[in-house]
């Protein structure tokens, strides 16, 4: 234990409110128990645990029903790269089709699972307001279009592609899948707090699939993403038998599969409900304004108006984001940065407070 202490001290802990670059935050004591409580469930050999696989077809139609779906499958899965994996692979073996046509800000796990699967990316451009060109999609999605990727907030800065024009460029038989692993637990409340929102879910008639991820902005503990899909049976076409087992088929990338991320995601929704996570969003969006405001305070620039809480800033002249990054972190802060364009990036999650802001920009002033 004590070498394990003397790891553990050298990590960043949420806690500490430094981390201003993760995607991932601290999960709530409900969720920490829950996950505990469930720490020997394993959905690779559900058959052993009718419980847990209980609540995750719970998890998943609760899930299905805030992404607006209706008789939604799925399954709890690593989290975001492991669901868009999935989506890809189930659109593969579905159309026999190798072309997967994605906006230049879609999050690498697209980049591997084309590796992975020998699929074909074909990355289009981005518009002026930095989402996916529409006109340059449909320039290149053909009859040998096997799936279709809408972001529902890019990871870099939180952005929404235009989803509705997309679904209707999408040809009869292609798989439409958005990612929405960090906005779907940010848009729908953001719309209840009467934000204007485009939708951006299965209520678009053409999205065949979903990623969402509980252990981003839906309070779970790691792992848990989970990949939604409203084609019955579609994970068939990447069942592989495993007759040894209790299930005989499986249907996800993972074998073993750590399900106390089942339990706890079941905990974070039962507990937090649409109440719990709209108050979360809006402490989050208040943050993420107070950094607008520090910023501009300071002179700086924003690469956009945030949409949700990720918020990209430009540098002054001169100033080298890696170069601002390294300094920053030398002090204890952690903060992220965009290639194109060129900025820092924050990350505003529920463990960051306008305290915690207000430090960074004094040693943001200072480094720069
Ligand atoms: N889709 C989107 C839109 C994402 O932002 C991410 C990850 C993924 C898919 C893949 O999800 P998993 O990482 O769960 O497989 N976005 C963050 C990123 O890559 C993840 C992250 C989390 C990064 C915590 C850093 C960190 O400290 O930047």
């Amino acid at each position: 234990m004590a070498e394990l202490d003397k790891a553990r001290a050298e990590d960043m802990h949420f806690s500490d409110g430094r981390i201003i670059s993760s995607m991932c935050t601290a999960p709530p004591p409900l969720s920490l128990k829950a996950h505990m409580d469930f720490i020997e469930s394993n959905l690779g050999n559900s058959g052993l645990y009718p419980g847990t696989s209980q609540l995750e077809a719970q998890v998943i139609d609760q899930l299905g029903q805030l992404m607006n779906g209706t008789g939604i499958s799925g399954h709890i899965v690593n989290g975001g790269t492991e669901s868009n994996i999935m989506a890809l692979w189930i659109a593969r073996n579905t159309t026999g089709k190798k072309e997967v046509v994605f906006p230049e800000s879609a999050h690498f796990s697209f980049a591997k699972a084309c590796d992975l699967l020998d699929m074909k990316p074909v990355s289009v451009p981005l518009s002026d307001d930095l989402t996916i060109d529409i006109d340059k999609a449909r320039r290149v999605i053909n009859d040998r279009t096997a799936i279709v990727i809408g972001m529902a907030g890019t990871t870099e800065l939180g952005l929404i592609d235009p989803l509705r024009e997309l679904g209707e460029l999408i040809p009869e038989g292609t798989f439409f899948h958005v990612d929405a692993a960090f906005g779907g637990f940010v848009i729908p409340f953001l719309k209840d707090l009467g934000h204007e929102m485009p939708d951006f879910d299965f209520k678009i008639p053409e999205v065949t699939s979903i990623t969402i991820d509980p252990h981003k902005m839906g309070m779970s503990t790691m792992p848990s993403g989970a990949f939604l899909t409203r084609k019955i049976g579609a994970s068939d076409n990447i069942a592989t038998r495993a007759p040894y087992l209790t299930l005989l088929k499986q249907t996800t990338l993972s074998g073993t599969r750590c399900s106390a991320a089942v339990a706890s995601t079941y905990a974070a929704m039962r507990n937090l409900g649409r109440v719990g996570y709209r108050q979360i969003v809006k402490n989050c969006m208040d943050t993420t304004y107070h950094a607008a405001t520090r910023a501009r305070e300071l002179g700086l620039e924003l690469v956009k108006e945030p949409v949700m809480n990720v918020l990209g800033i430009h540098l002054p002249e001169g100033k080298e984001p890696e170069q601002v990054q390294a300094l920053l972190k030398q002090r204890g802060w952690m903060v992220s940065r965009v290639e194109d364009p060129k900025c820092i990036r924050l990350v505003v999650m529920p463990h960051v407070e306008k305290r915690h802001v207000d430090l960074l920009f004094k040693e943001l002033e200072v480094v720069i």
